[in-house]
């Protein structure tokens, strides 16, 4: 497999980039350690701030265009006004096959470089502020902060297994400096019900999470909504009008958001057909354990491939489209 930095950093390209630094110190060497120290990467990029984006623009454009389509001179335009959104029928409401869904937005905070770059100091300020703001989220969204360095380590099994909290080492993070001085300053918030939560300080500063059993993909859009204009309102993301939400990961661009669903597909992941399909529809597909997993028992995750470029309710209505597309797939199979 060959990642899109692989593809892109040319001898000619790295040369010309070799001697230029970002203003949070990066480096292109910084940039693609990750890719270079992970070959099985699909990317294998990850930017210091947003000026790594400017001055390294002759990769980072070059993967942005392959990965969205999005091309130099494009505008990104956000749409999350849930009440445009048409009125997306649950796929699945006898609940056979979908398990759950989720849909998440990563969101860095302005005037600071991303984790990958972030210092121990400025990292810790970014945890206190975030969740000073969470503490005062009403109803629905209240909940409690729990710190990765109080938390058990059965906990902190238990809470990633069951797929609420991030991965410990993951080593795409590990080699482009994200897991630096683990596990300080790193924590997840979380609603009684666990139906709305917040990781702080893992791949981007903030994942702001809604997710439920299920295939009722509006109520999880419109808790998501809810909970990204409670925070928006006291803390000013990162983002710009051509890369909209700036992240550390170049596949994250523009909305920032995944939204995706577990689902039980059988036949079609036995077929082996199921990652040229998706890749037809827009979807991406992964293991129920999130990138670079298994699938386990049938099921997979299946999610909005483009996030730059389009708005947050295309990619809602994409996954919407393309769930009903495989679940007809599938019982065509059976
Ligand atoms: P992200 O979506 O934040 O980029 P991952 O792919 O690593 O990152 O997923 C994070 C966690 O969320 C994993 O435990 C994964 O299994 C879980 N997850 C993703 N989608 C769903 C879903 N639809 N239902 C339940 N858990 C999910
Ligand atoms: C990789 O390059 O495979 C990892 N750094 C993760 C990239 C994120 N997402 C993706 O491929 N869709």
């Amino acid at each position: 497999m060959t990642s899109l930095s692989r593809k892109y950093l040319t001898t000619e390209i790295h040369s010309d980039l070799q001697e230029i630094k970002a203003d949070c110190g990066f480096t292109i060497d910084d940039i693609v350690r990750s890719g270079i120290e992970n070959p099985d990467s699909n990317i294998g990029a990850y930017a210091g701030d947003e000026d790594c984006y400017h001055k390294f623009s002759p990769l980072f454009d070059r993967i942005i265009e392959d990965y969205h389509g999005h091309r130099p001179q494009d505008i990104h335009t956000s749409n999350l006004n849930a009440e445009e959104l048409p009125l997306l029928e649950d796929p699945d409401p006898e609940r056979r096959s979908i398990v759950s869904t989720r849909i998440r937005v990563a969101r860095n905070v302005h005037g600071f470089p991303f984790p990958p770059a972030l210092s121990a100091s400025d990292r810790a300020y970014i945890e206190k502020k975030i969740v000073t703001v969470l503490n005062d989220l009403p109803g629905e969204l209240s909940g409690n902060y729990f710190p990765l360095c109080e938390m058990a380590e059965q906990t902190r099994i238990r809470l990633t297994e069951q797929h609420f909290l991030f991965k410990k080492g993951d080593r795409f993070l590990e080699s482009a400096g994200i897991n630096r001085d683990w596990p300080a300053s790193r924590g997840i918030f979380h609603s009684d019900d666990k139906r709305f939560l917040v990781w702080v300080n893992e791949e981007d500063e903030l994942r702001i999470i809604s997710m439920q059993q299920g295939g009722n993909i509006r109520e999880v859009f419109e808790r998501l909504v809810k909970g990204i204009s409670a925070i928006e309102a006291r803390i000013s993301f990162a983002s710009n009008s051509h890369l909209g939400y700036l992240t550390s990961c170049p596949t994250n661009l523009g909305t920032a958001m995944r939204a995706s669903v577990h689902i039980k597909l059988p036949q079609l992941i036995q077929s082996e057909l199921l990652p040229g399909i998706c890749e037809k529809l827009g979807l991406s597909f992964r293991g129920i354990h999130g990138e670079h997993s298994e699938t386990a028992g049938g099921v997979c995750d299946i999610s909005n491939k483009k996030r730059l470029g389009i708005s947050e309710l295309e990619c809602i209505n994409r996954l919407h489209d393309g769930i009903c597309q495989l679940l007809a797939m599938e019982r065509k199979l059976n």
